[in-house]
């Protein structure tokens, strides 16, 4: 059914699914991701990463729902959205839904727009607000993110092109909770793009196939190509570049990262904990609403 290079092997889909239970299974116990009573949430966009983690999640026996943040980017948001109720739905799973136009006022495309801030930028910056929101609100204690193997190597890529020695600090498949954060894991960073999506082949899982519109263009589709250029002629040189950074360079990184956690105010808004008086997303929203 699929083969696995880097891996020097070939899947039925019985044993396929069985081996990335396993990688999943592996990657949480070797970085101490989750514990067996905690309760996960996990960010479900509707596209075949956060689809799959969540059924692998949920497999796998862990108290896990979704949250689904509606970004307003046109037909690609109505979509995902409908990939994700209708995959909850038929699970039987709990999925927790935002709204930004509803609730805050704003969606992406305009509201970047009256920020002055790209699209991705505003919409990062909500995603990582409104889950750890909803992450504290119902009390859960771990936020899951589907980032796989690809999207790992190809931002640690972008971050060495540049030495971005801030965000090479920051980047491990987990962050640990501190005052007003939940947790952050990456339980996919053993398994691969084309790999989750043949997961989700084998599963039954719909999921949005289209890539969100404001993506083109983006840096980390170059270097995604640029690393499946070095994959196809040396197979396992993405997971080396990866695992070989955590293992043998990251603490050379992330020495002091973490000493600012100490200097953490409350947001005279929203109570988020943020360096400064207003939240960097309370700020957005005041811009995204007030300008237009
Ligand atoms: S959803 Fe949001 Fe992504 Fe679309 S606007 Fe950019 S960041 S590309 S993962
Ligand atoms: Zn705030």
């Amino acid at each position: 059914m699929i083969d696995v290079r880097r891996h020097n092997a070939n899947f039925c889909g019985e044993h396929f699914v069985a081996h990335c239970e396993e990688q999943v299974r592996r990657t949480i116990h070797q970085f101490r991701m989750i514990a067996p009573a905690e309760r996960v949430l996990v960010a479900v966009s509707g596209g075949k990463d956060s689809l799959a983690l969540w059924d692998l999640l949920a497999r796998l026996g862990y108290d896990v729902d979704g949250v689904y943040l509606r970004l307003g980017i046109g037909e690609y948001s109505d979509e995902s959205g409908d990939y994700a109720r209708r995959f909850a739905a038929g699970r039987g799973l709990k999925l927790v839904e935002i709204d930004l136009r509803d609730e805050y006022g704003f969606d992406v495309p305009t509201g970047a727009k009256a920020a002055k801030r790209v699209p991705c930028s505003a919409c990062g910056l909500s995603k990582r607000h409104l889950f750890n929101r909803a992450a504290l609100d119902g009390g859960y204690d771990v936020v899951a993110t589907g980032h796989n193997l690809d999207d790992e190597a190809a931002v640690l890529f972008g971050n060495v092109l540049r030495w971005n020695v801030d965000y090479l600090a920051r980047q491990a498949p987990v962050l640990p909770e501190r005052a007003g954060f939940p947790r952050k894991v990456k339980p996919l960073v053993r398994l691969a793009e084309r790999e989750m999506a043949a997961y989700c082949v084998v599963r039954g899982i719909d999921y949005q196939v289209e890539e969100c519109p404001m993506a083109a263009g983006n840096r980390h589709l170059g270097y995604k190509e640029a690393l499946n250029t070095i994959e196809a002629q040396s197979p396992g040189s993405k997971a080396a570049f990866y695992f070989e950074f955590l293992d043998k360079a990251a603490h050379r990184f992330n020495a002091g990262f973490g000493d600012e956690q100490d200097a953490l105010l409350s947001c005279a808004s929203c109570g988020a904990p943020t360096p400064v008086e207003i939240c960097a997303f309370c700020k957005l929203v005041e811009r995204a609403t007030t300008t237009r």
